[in-house]
């Protein structure tokens, strides 16, 4: 989709003289074109990428929102661009996480929940050394999803495989960036769902190589906390209950014609949970229910209710959004006041469509383009009240005169 008008355009060509006057090759290229002759240089992409000059400082929740750490820049021996990144796994580190005084007991990447946001740009030789401090009981480990650590996968610069990384040990995780897009990087050790609600994830993105035009940007992490740390461990499944005369262990026939009629008789049988179990009534199920109690973006309640964010009339904005809400089934996001461009999971140029709300699963990301016409607060949250209630929600502050952004068909 494409919006044109009189700022955009006015924006535009001074974005273009500008460039043109300090000779980038890459301005005298169409910004939503192909392949250009010459890319931009490295130095000039990870300028407007917004890239932070101190990629040791520990961002707020609000500051989150706009630090990219590109990581420390040099050329592999074969002149590629490489990123080298350090991630340091804390564990019992006392997180903030609401303006009640909720302090979490988290795990943390480099000091913070959610981690940093890895910047890179597609083709970039990555490395990430992932510390896992001395001081540590778990063992932990960094994953995210374009990078597969199979031996002959094309994705993987050096074919070794990823780690489990105990206490007190490193490892250093390198892979090609690509394709293109926005990812959500985790722990995947077990408990998954413990590694990860204790704040053991971020957001990575992998820009194009060719640049998406240039707007304002921002990064949203949707997460929650399940306070109920004592409830820690693995999922179970239910138990399998015996059925008088029953045979256990039946062979399931994948082809050929079945014609056996089924005895229910013969099956172990699992027991379906009964009222009381869908009511969470503990006593008779010996299991406890995980449930959240603190939703957020970028991670802590309410903290853009505090700190509205300010934004421009006119002014186009691009938002990259992942949800890894951990025991809640999908998270959403809903912006007031203005319809914006949904690009899923940022690994395509066109948007999927217009719409002022998302739902997301755990791992969904994409990317979220709009512009305000009109000065005013906006809200932005999840559509799912209980959420909103407990933190998830923000707003807007648009500032400036009403402008007319019309709509025009993509051509
Ligand atoms: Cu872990």
């Amino acid at each position: 989709m494409f919006r044109q008008n009189a700022f955009f355009r006015a924006f535009a060509l001074s974005v273009i003289l500008i460039v043109s006057s300090l000779n980038f090759p890459f301005l005298n290229s169409p910004v939503n074109g192909q392949a250009t002759e010459s890319p931009i240089s490295q130095q000039e992409y990870d300028k407007i990428k917004n890239c932070t000059t101190d990629p040791s400082k520990k961002p707020t929740p609000v500051e989150y929102l706009t630090h990219f750490n590109c990581g420390h820049v040099s050329k592999d021996a074969t002149g590629e661009t490489m990123r080298q990144f350090t991630l340091i796994v804390d564990e019992a580190q006392k997180i903030p996480i609401t303006y009640e005084g909720h302090i979490f007991e988290g795990w943390t990447f480099n000091g913070t929940i959610p981690g940093p946001t890895i910047r890179v740009t597609e083709g970039d030789v990555v490395r990430i050394r992932v510390i896992n401090s001395n001081d540590n009981t778990n063992a932990h480990s960094f994953y995210a999803q374009p990078i597969n650590f199979g031996k002959d996968n094309a994705f993987t610069k050096t074919g070794q495989p990823g780690g489990t990384i105990s206490p007190g040990r490193s490892f250093t995780y390198e892979f090609v960036a690509q394709p293109f897009g926005v990812y959500p990087y985790y722990c995947h050790v077990e408990p998954m769902a413990d590694h990860i609600n204790r704040g053991l994830y971020g957001m990575m993105i992998i820009d194009p190589k060719e640049p998406r035009p240039e707007k304002e940007e921002m990064a949203m992490l949707l997460n929650g906390y399940d306070l109920d740390l004592d409830l820690e461990g693995p999922t179970e499944l239910p138990p399998i209950v015996p059925i008088e005369g029953a045979q256990s262990n039946l062979p399931i026939e994948l082809s050929g014609n079945n014609t056996t009629e089924t005895n229910m008789s013969n099956v172990t049988q699992v027991p379906i949970p009964s009222n009381d179990e869908e009511n969470g009534n503990e006593e008779s199920t010996g299991r406890e229910q995980r449930v959240n109690e603190i939703y957020t973006v970028n991670g802590k309640a309410f903290d853009y209710m505090m700190n509205p964010i300010v934004l421009n009339t006119g002014k186009p904005y691009r938002v990259y959004v992942a949800n890894i809400l951990e025991f809640d089934p999908v998270n959403s996001v809903h912006v007031h006041g203005a319809m914006f461009d949904w690009y899923s999971a940022g690994t395509n140029k066109t948007a999927d469509f217009l719409t002022d709300i998302v739902t997301l699963a755990k791992g969904d990301r994409g990317i979220m383009e709009f512009t305000y016409a009109y000065p005013g607060t906006y809200m932005f949250h999840a559509h799912q009240t209980l959420f909103t209630d407990l933190g998830w929600m923000g707003l807007f502050d648009v500032r400036g005169n009403p402008v007319e952004i019309p709509r025009t068909d993509p051509t």
